[in-house]
C-alpha cells in the first residue's frame, strides 16, 4: 500500500488579514511537501455547512461560520509521504495559544477560532475534503516534481 498521501489545507480568512499567506505556503515547501492544487475561494453557508458537519449545530458554530465567511481563503491539497498526520503536525493543535513552537499556529496565533489554517484529521476526512473543494480531478495536478529524489529516499516511497 502507498503511503503517499493528499491532505486539504485551507488557509483562513485571519491569515488573508495578517499577510501571512506566504509565510504559511512556505513553510508546507521547506518540508518538502508538493503543492498539488490551490485556488482563492469565498466560503458559504452551503460550502461551510458540508465542510463543519460535525460542528453544525454547536454553541460556536454560528461564530465560526461568520468568521470562515468574513474574507476569501486559499484551499490547497498538498501530498507528500504520510502527508495527513504531517501536515497536522506543521499546523500545530485547534488553541493556538497552546500550540507548540515551531508550528504555524504555535509561532503565528493565539485564538482556537481564527487559528490561521485548517487540515484534513485521518485519510477518511482528507477524502471527503477534497471531494468537497475540489469536485473536479482536473484541479489536481499530478506533476513530477525533480527535488523528490532530494526529499525522500527510494525505499521510502512506495
Ligand atoms: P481543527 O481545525 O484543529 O481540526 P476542529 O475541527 O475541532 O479543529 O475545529 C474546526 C474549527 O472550528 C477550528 N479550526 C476552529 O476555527 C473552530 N473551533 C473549534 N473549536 C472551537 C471552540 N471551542 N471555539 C471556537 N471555535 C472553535
Amino acid at each position: 500500500m502507498s503511503k503517499v498521501e493528499q491532505t486539504l489545507v485551507i488557509v483562513k480568512p485571519d491569515a488573508l488579514q495578517r499577510a501571512l499567506v506566504g509565510s504559511i505556503i512556505q513553510r508546507f515547501e521547506q518540508k518538502g511537501l508538493k503543492l498539488v492544487a490551490v485556488k482563492m475561494m469565498s466560503l458559504d453557508t452551503a460550502i461551510l455547512d458540508r465542510h463543519y458537519e460535525h460542528h453544525v449545530g454547536k454553541a460556536f458554530y454560528a461564530g465560526l461560520v461568520q468568521f470562515m465567511s468574513s474574507a476569501p481563503c486559499i484551499v490547497m491539497i498538498w501530498q507528500g509521504v504520510e502527508a495527513i498526520a504531517t501536515v497536522r503536525k506543521l499546523c500545530g493543535i485547534t488553541k493556538s495559544r497552546e500550540a507548540e513552537m515551531g508550528s504555524i499556529r504555535g509561532d503565528f496565533a493565539m485564538s482556537q477560532q481564527m487559528n490561521l489554517i485548517h487540515s484534513s484529521d485521518s485519510i477518511a476526512s482528507a477524502t471527503r475534503e477534497m471531494g468537497i473543494f475540489f469536485p473536479s480531478e482536473s484541479e489536481i495536478f499530478n506533476w513530477k516534481s525533480h527535488i523528490e529524489e532530494s526529499v525522500y529516499a527510494d525505499d521510502e516511497v512506495i
